[in-house]
C-alpha cells in the first residue's frame, strides 16, 4: 500500500508513527507529494477527492482518507497490543484525546495556511488569534486531565505528540512547554521513540 504524506505535515505524521507502532511500516510505501488547498496534487485527486494528505491507496484499488481512518486501519493489521481500545470508556478516552490531538493541528495549519497561503493585505491576525487560543485552552486541558494517559502508546497519544512536534516545528514562538511539565515530559518520551525519530519533520 502507498502512503502519499509530506515531511511537514502532521497528520500525515501521525499516520506514519501508528504504522511504526503497530508494527506494519514495511508494508508502507511512502510517497511524497506536495498539495495545497489553492492547488490540489492531481496524483493525490485520484485517491482522495478532498485533496488532502495523508491518503492510502491499497493494493486493491481502494483508499482510505482522513489519517484517523488509516490509523485505525493500520491498527486493525496490529498483531501487538492495539493502540486503540475495543470498547469501553478506555476507548472513548483514546479518541477524545485524539480529537484533542487533532484538534491542536487543525487550528495550527489553519493559522499556518492563514499566514503562508493568504495575500498579506487579506490576512486577519484578530482570526489567527482566535486559533492560537483554541491550542493554548486544547494545551492546558491535556496538561490536566488524567484521563488521556499520555505515557501511554495509544492512537490519542499519538496524535498529541505528533501536534507537540508540530508547534515545535512551526510555532517555537508559542513557549508551549512554559507550565505544561506534564506535556513536555511526554513529548521528550516520546521523541526517543523510533516512530517519532523516523517522521521528524526538522531532520527530512
Ligand atoms: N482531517 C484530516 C486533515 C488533513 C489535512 O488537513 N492535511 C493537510 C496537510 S497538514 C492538507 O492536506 N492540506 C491540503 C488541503 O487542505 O487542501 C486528517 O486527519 O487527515
Amino acid at each position: 500500500m502507498k502512503l502519499y504524506y509530506s515531511p511537514a505535515s502532521p497528520f500525515a505524521r501521525k499516520a506514519i508513527v501508528t504504522a511504526h507502532e503497530a508494527g506494519i511500516a514495511d508494508q508502507v510505501e511512502l510517497v511524497n507529494i506536495a498539495t495545497s488547498p489553492l492547488d490540489a496534487n492531481p496524483e493525490l485527486l485520484k485517491h482522495n477527492p478532498l485533496g488532502k494528505i495523508p491518503s492510502l491507496a491499497l493494493e486493491d484499488g481502494h483508499s482510505l482518507f482522513d489519517s484517523r481512518v488509516i490509523c485505525e486501519y493500520f491498527d486493525s493489521l496490529n498483531e501487538g497490543d492495539k493502540l486503540l481500545p475495543a470498547s469501553g470508556m478506555e476507548r472513548y478516552n483514546v479518541l477524545v484525546t485524539q480529537s484533542i490531538g487533532d484538534g491542536i493541528m487543525d487550528a495550527a495549519v489553519a493559522s499556518r495556511y492563514e499566514k503562508a497561503l493568504r495575500p498579506e493585505g487579506k490576512q486577519w491576525d484578530g482570526w489567527v488569534d482566535a486559533q492560537v487560543e483554541k491550542i493554548v485552552k486544547a494545551l492546558d486541558t491535556l496538561e490536566m486531565w488524567r484521563g488521556a494517559r499520555l505515557p501511554e502508546v495509544h492512537i490519542g497519544s499519538i496524535s498529541v505528540a505528533c501536534a507537540l512536534g508540530y508547534l515545535d516545528y512551526r510555532f517555537s514562538d508559542l513557549d508551549w512547554r512554559k507550565e505544561r511539565p506534564i506535556l513536555t515530559q511526554m513529548l521528550d518520551t516520546f521523541s526517543k521513540r523510533t516512530s517519532m525519530k523516523v517522521s521528524d519533520p526538522a531532520k527530512a
